[in-house]
């Protein structure tokens, strides 16, 4: 399956983020599922850029709060390690990236999926030190928030085409995305919880 833990955070019913639910915690989802808001305003808007932009220095933190042997501890059983949850966030975002630029550049564009897990299971995403990803998510994120930033509103309804989400808008990926740092740095924060 493509994107698969997107596609099945993304199509389950969400967790809501205020509270409201007081069940078990799902140790896959801390901060609960996503789910889009319809009702866009520009300060929600900015909002999610500044989550965006802030994510590297989330990230900075969270590792560094980790205790010793943390980065190969994997943040639930079964789940990936903290060392490959920086390496998935490089892999997905860069993608992400590219599906911004393609949706503002061309008419409804089809996305390439890609095998996310099969990703997180190469050498790299395995074995390297999670710098390399630090510095490609720095320079990617500061890329990614001027170009957010400078969007005329028209813009966020510009669209593409999913495989698998089916037609998505811009702004549907800039609040997946905002969502999806924060998912992921929590899943750091869980190893050194
Ligand atoms: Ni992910």
């Amino acid at each position: 399956m493509r994107d698969v833990h997107l596609d099945d955070e993304y199509f389950r019913a969400a967790r809501p983020e205020d509270g409201s639910y007081d069940g078990p915690m799902d140790p896959r989802y801390p901060i609960g599922k996503f789910a889009y808001d319809a009702e866009v305003t520009p300060d929600k808007r900015k909002t999610w850029i500044g989550q965006i932009a802030a994510l590297p220095s989330e990230l900075n933190a969270a590792l560094a709060a980790l205790p010793p042997g943390g980065l190969d501890r994997p943040y639930r059983e079964g789940g990936w390690t903290a060392r490959q949850v920086v390496h998935h966030l490089a892999d997905s975002h860069l993608n992400a990236y590219t599906r911004v630029r393609l949706a503002l550049t061309e008419q409804n564009p089809t996305i390439k999926t890609y095998e996310e897990s099969e990703w997180a299971k190469l050498p790299d995403a395995l074995h390297a030190d999670p710098s390399s990803s630090l510095s490609s998510l720095d320079g990617l994120h500061a890329r990614f928030s001027i170009l957010l930033e400078a969007l005329q509103p028209q813009q966020f309804a510009r669209t593409a085409a999913h495989p698998v989400w089916g037609p998505i808008t811009i702004d549907w990926l800039l609040q997946m995305y905002a969502w999806h740092c924060r998912h992921h740095v929590a899943h750091i924060r869980q190893v050194g919880a």
